[in-house]
């Protein structure tokens, strides 16, 4: 499975080289790609904040900077996700259906979020991971990422995912970690 990230902070992903994702990457088992959205401003100052189209209050990341970041993506058929707090909410369903697409795109927000043109074009879905708000959309990427990855194929033995249940609405883990995975 394939994760292209679109951030302006990609040095913010270094913390998915570390334990079991880390090791799915190693034995590319998962592939993450970080595309710094920065890479595609035209502009001598490399100005990537903009004001919103048709008004509103603060910044939005520019229209075409990350369109043309998004352009430089090899697509196939992959799904586009946009990390917002006006998103859906994450939940270990969404998690086990996201994790059955072969390539992820996602977009970091910052400042008020991403050109609503670019979202209105390119996005398939806004996912938030909590009613809170955060600086930017790495975080949130992260925790997709982290939580998708685990249901790959040989990123974590059958035994650790079998023994997590769902009763009514909460999740249930009674994980027995009893692999070299953990
Ligand atoms: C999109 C639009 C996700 C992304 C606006 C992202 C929380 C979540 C962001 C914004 C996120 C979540 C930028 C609006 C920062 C608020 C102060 C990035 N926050 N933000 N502003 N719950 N922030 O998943």
């Amino acid at each position: 499975m394939k994760f292209d990230v679109l951030t302006l902070f990609p040095e913010m992903f270094e913390a998915l080289n570390q334990s079991i994702i880390g090791k799915a990457r190693e034995k590319n088992l998962i592939e993450i790609n970080l595309i710094n959205i920065r890479d595609f401003s035209k502009d001598k100052h490399k100005k990537v904040d903009d004001t919103p189209y048709g008004g509103g209050a603060g910044m939005v990341m520019k229209a075409d900077v990350v369109y043309d970041a998004y352009k430089s993506i090899k697509k196939d058929n992959a799904k586009v996700i946009y990390m917002s707090p006006q998103g859906k909410t994450l939940n270990q369903s969404k998690v086990e259906e996201l994790s059955k697409e072969d390539h992820l795109i996602i977009l970091c927000g910052h400042y008020e979020g991403i050109d609503q043109r670019v979202i209105d074009k390119i996005v398939d879905e806004e996912i938030s991971i909590g009613d809170y708000v955060l600086t930017g959309g790495e975080i949130p990427a992260m925790v997709l990422i982290d939580s998708v990855s685990r249901y790959n194929e040989g990123v974590l033995s059958q035994d650790s995912i079998k023994e997590e249940s769902f009763s009514n609405r909460s999740i249930r883990i009674s994980t027995i970690y009893k692999t070299r995975n953990i």
